[in-house]
């Protein structure tokens, strides 16, 4: 056994890793000028950054029904919730660049096709009945996935998704009234109704990522506290709120398996299909080419803005430099 003495930095990171392991095992909170072990903040950046992704990518499925909305009223309400997920984006990007990631970097790898974004935005927005879809299933299983996230080790990640949740409760809400309204009008809307849970029904499932025995990260998310369930524990707890809810709706869940199995204390329901999931992360989903290539056109359209505010910025501190010169 070496003993040779440690060097001084070896010494600084070993208390720094000491003081890291103790306030994760008093599930503690790390902030982000603390010492964090390198894994631990890619891991962050990872995950957060395709939150992010994914937030500012989902605008786009409901978006596509802003101009065709029923109502005032309506249109109104899912211009709010679209810009919300714009907002969710931004508070996200702003916490991964608490952990070093530049804003540039990470839209650059969204915009390229080289990050991941959820693999729910990937499907197409057929009727209006999906926008009631999305808001019911696509942000209740965010919901169920993102509360537990409240209480991520991450300071900053955590406290971008106390206020998330709060308003994907809304939007959550008023997917299922849109839905409600649909199911109690005319048999034709009660239809589309029923079409758009049975395609997102099964997608919204997968957004939980893959089976627990084929997902690599969670057990070492879970070890530092960045996630607090394993990815099949929070889909099934998803599959008993909306097996509930669907009574309400008077709709059916498309899953003829479905059942709770009393011994296991388990939802069984339909077999996934894990290879059209695969295919849809990894770019060959319904939407993907489309998806991207709107993101892309809408960060160029949008390069003069980022320089028109880059140039105030830079004036703004030219003008604090000659203040700051004549008061010295
Ligand atoms: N889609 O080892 P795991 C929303 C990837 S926000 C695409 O299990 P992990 C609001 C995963 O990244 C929805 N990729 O990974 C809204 C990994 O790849 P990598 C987004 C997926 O991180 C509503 C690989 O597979 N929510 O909906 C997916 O432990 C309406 C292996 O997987 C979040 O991001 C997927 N579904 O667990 C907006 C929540 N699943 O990176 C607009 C935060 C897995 O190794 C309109 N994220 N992958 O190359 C998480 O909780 C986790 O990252 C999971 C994945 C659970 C998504």
């Amino acid at each position: 056994m070496s003993t040779t003495a440690a060097t001084p930095s070896t010494v600084a990171d070993d208390e720094g890793r000491a003081a890291f392991d103790a306030l994760i095992a008093a599930d503690g909170r790390i902030e982000p000028r603390d010492w964090m072990p390198e894994d631990y903040r890619k891991t962050l950046i990872r995950q957060v950054s395709q939150h992010a992704h994914s937030e500012i990518i989902g605008m786009q499925p409901e978006a596509n029904w802003i101009t065709r909305a029923p109502s005032l009223k309506r249109k109104a309400i899912l211009m709010a919730k679209v810009q919300d997920e714009a907002g969710h984006g931004l508070y996200l990007y702003s916490a991964a660049e608490t952990l070093g990631a530049t804003r540039d970097e990470m839209v650059e790898a969204l915009i390229e096709g080289k990050a991941k974004y959820s693999s729910i935005f990937n499907y197409p927005t057929r009727s209006w009945a999906d926008v009631g879809a999305i808001g019911w299933l696509v942000d209740g299983a965010a919901i169920a996935n993102q509360v537990p996230l409240c209480r991520a080790s991450y300071a900053p990640y955590g406290r971008a998704m106390v206020r998330i949740c709060k308003e994907e409760s809304f939007h959550q809400r008023q997917g299922f009234e849109i839905l409600l309204t649909l199911a109690n009008g005319t048999p034709e809307q009660k239809a589309m109704a029923q079409d758009a849970v049975n395609r997102f029904y099964a997608p919204a499932l997968m957004m939980f990522g893959p089976p627990d025995d084929a997902s690599p990260n969670s057990k070492q998310s879970m070890a530092w506290h960045i996630k607090r369930f394993s990815n099949d524990d929070l889909r099934q707890r998803f599959v008993g709120m909306i097996v509930e809810q669907v009574k309400v709706l008077g709709l059916t869940l498309p899953d003829p398996e479905l059942r709770y199995d009393e011994e296991t204390k388990q939802w069984i329901h339909k077999e996934l299909d894990w290879v059209e999931f695969m295919d849809v992360i990894k770019g060959k989903g319904p939407c993907n080419a489309q998806r991207l290539e709107r993101r892309r056109v809408a960060h160029e359209d949008g390069a003069w803005v980022r320089e028109a505010a880059a140039e105030y910025a830079r004036k703004q501190q030219l003008k604090l430099a000659e203040a700051s010169g004549k008061a010295a």
